[in-house]
């Protein structure tokens, strides 16, 4: 490892929570204060295991749902070490959608618990910071594209997000995405800024290594 690892800060929430926009802010912010930082997004929709998964939301290939679970947890494996690598030689990364979108989803759409959600992700990169962006379901309804895709459909949506709710441990933080756009990205700033210093120093920690866990 070395001395001064980048942080590996995660975006979570609904869809249309704002996740993508804000991404790419804290990005730009970030490197403009001149500390090294890339976006990342999840799916990865341009691995084969991604272009399977972009085929399933857009509704060209059926599958069972628990497939399509190990499927988002293999994209997130595949991308892992190069993850690992790049925290390593000191660059922060923003990540759109992580384990917790796994088992949000999942536990939404077939009814299994989230310990059972949890599992595949186990092992993977631990991000230092998950900021849930939480909207009311109104205006999460009125941005672009809404209905497109598979899971935009109000009754999921609201399970996912009581789900990443149960998901929170003490790495999380929940934001009102409701506020101002400018009043959001400000407040991700502050919290990335102090989690990359909480970082820096420590080597990446892997997800749900930790017994008991939390949930349960
Ligand atoms: P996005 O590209 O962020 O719009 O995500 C596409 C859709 O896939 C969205 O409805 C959320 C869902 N999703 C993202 N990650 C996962 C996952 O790991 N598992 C499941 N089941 N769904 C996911």
């Amino acid at each position: 490892m070395t001395s001064k690892r980048g942080a590996l800060l995660v975006l979570e929430g609904c869809d249309r929570a704002g996740k993508s926009t804000q991404v790419k802010k804290l990005v730009d912010a970030l490197n403009l204060l001149g500390i090294s930082a890339e976006a990342r997004r999840f799916p990865d929709r341009t691995t084969v295991v991604g272009k399977l998964i972009d085929q399933f939301l857009s509704r060209n290939e059926e599958l069972p749902f628990e497939t399509v679970h190990l499927l988002f947890s293999s994209n997130r494996w595949e991308c892992s070490t190069e993850i690992i690598k790049t925290l390593n030689s000191g660059i922060t990364l923003v990540v759109d959608r992580y384990a917790a979108s796994g088992a949000a989803y999942t536990a939404a759409t077939t009814g299994r618990d989230l310990f059972w959600c949890r599992e595949p992700d186990r092992g993977l990169p631990q991000p230092d910071l998950v900021a849930l962006l939480e909207v009311d379901t109104k205006s999460q309804m009125l941005r672009s594209d809404w209905g497109k895709e598979r899971f935009d459909c109000n009754q999921i949506q609201q399970k996912v997000a009581a789900n990443l709710r149960l998901l929170m441990d003490e790495t999380w933080v929940a934001i009102d995405g409701n506020d101002d756009l400018e009043k959001i990205h400000n407040n991700l700033v502050t919290l990335a800024l102090a989690a990359i210093d909480r970082a820096k120093n420590q080597p990446v920690k892997m997800l749900y290594s930790k017994e008991p866990l939390p949930l349960y």
